[in-house]
Formats: structure tokens, sequence, C-alpha cells
């Protein structure tokens, strides 16, 4: 893949699913965000060929949160950038072996783990072992890492383990975190779903949150 755009840094979590909103929503903001996400539950809705239509339109990150042995990882990993993902989701707590496994089948795809969860229960077990899953990602040669928006001091200890790799950081506004504070504690791209697809006008959120994260800069 070509880099990811670094533009708005924002990525849309495309959570919507009625299929023909989640299309015509990523229409309406293609060059207000930098790629859409999406997760289990529009595949479920729209089924996995909405990823090749929105790759039409804006890289697609497909955060299906891997998390399984290296055989069925490669299956997942390589069927889902066969489809035009320029990037997968996966779990960093399955080990080195999965993960390279992960980062191999992807080909020139990229591979983001998961270091810490971003919702209450991801202090649980997630937090206690981020450091060390975002170590053993960076051994394993992942692109980038999903650290918390909503803890944004969480993503600062993350940030001194991964040098000048990505952070994406979900959990801005309806999770209650800041995209001003993320992208401060060092993330690269804030991952915002609700609060913009579910919007009025959701050109006007993204583009506010835009201009909130460029003066950051
Ligand atoms: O730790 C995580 N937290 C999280 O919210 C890891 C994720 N991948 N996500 C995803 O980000 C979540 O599944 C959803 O698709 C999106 C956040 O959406 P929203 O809370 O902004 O609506």
């Amino acid at each position: 893949m070509t880099d990811m755009k670094m533009d708005t840094r924002i990525v849309l979590a495309l959570d919507e699913i009625d299929t023909e909103k989640a299309i015509s929503i990523t229409k309406d903001l293609v060059g207000h965000i930098d790629a859409v996400k999406i997760n289990w539950p529009l595949i479920l809705t729209a089924g996995p060929d909405i990823i090749t239509k929105l790759s039409k339109l804006t890289d697609v990150i497909c955060d299906f949160k891997v998390a399984d042995i290296p055989n069925t990882v490669d299956l997942i990993v390589s069927n889902t950038v066969k489809k035009g993902a320029s990037a997968v989701i996966v779990h960093a707590f399955t080990g080195a072996d999965s993960l390279r496994t992960a980062v191999e089948s992807a080909g020139d795809a990229e591979i983001y783990a998961v270091t810490e969860m971003s919702h209450p229960g991801g202090k649980t077990f997630t937090a206690l072992h981020a450091e060390e899953m975002a170590k053993i990602g960076i051994n394993c040669g992942v692109s980038g890492f999903i650290a918390p928006a909503t803890r944004p001091d969480r993503i600062t200890v993350i940030r001194t383990i991964i040098g000048d790799k990505k952070i994406l950081s979900p959990g801005v506004g309806a999770q209650g975190g800041s995209a001003t504070s993320a992208i401060k504690a060092g993330a690269d791209y804030i991952i915002v779903g609700r609060s913009i697809y579910k919007a009025n006008n959701p050109k006007i959120v993204a583009d506010t949150i835009a201009n909130e994260i460029r003066n950051v800069f």
C-alpha cells in the first residue's frame, strides 16, 4: 500500500450498518477524512464485498481484531487484503508467531496491533500488558498500534516504546476522549465513529475535529 494519507488525521469508524448509508456517508466524507475503518457490524450486514466497494473511494482499514493461530490468521488477513483492505487490525496477545504471520500475509498492506483497549474493561487485562504487546509488535514488524484516546497518558507510554510507528487512537467523542488530547499525547490518527456518522451533518463534525487537530501543530 502507498502510505495512508495524513491530511486530516481522522479515521472514520464506519459502524453504520445500513449499507447504502455507509456508502453515501463515505462518499460525502472523502477529502474530509484520511481513511475508513470497518468492523464486523458492517461486514455482517453488507457482506465482505463492501471492503472492495469502499476501497475504490478511500483507504479501508479492516478492524477484525484477528486473534487466532497463525494458519487462521493467514487465511483471514490474506483474504481481507485480497478484497482491497489497506490495513488489518489484529490483537497482539496471540504472541509473536501469529503477529509475524499477520505481517507476512498482509504483503504490502499494513498490520496494526491493539495494545490497550479504550473502554473501561480495557484496563482489566490489556492495560497490564500493553507495553509488552507494543514491544512484541515492533519485533514482528507491524506498521502501527491501536492505543486509547480515553487514556491519553497511555498513548504517551506506547509512543516511547514504538518510535515512529503509527498510533491510531479510538475513543474520541462517544467514549469520552478528546482529539486534541490524543494527538498531543502522541497519536498520529484518531479513530472516530458515532460522533461523526450519527451526526446530522457528518462533514461539519469531521471538519471541526480536523481544525481542532490542526491547531495542535
Ligand atoms: O480499543 C479499541 N476501542 C475501540 O473503540 C479498539 C477499537 N478498534 N475500537 C473501535 O473503534 C470500535 O470497535 C469502534 O469501531 C471504534 C470507535 O467507535 P466510536 O466509539 O467512536 O463510535
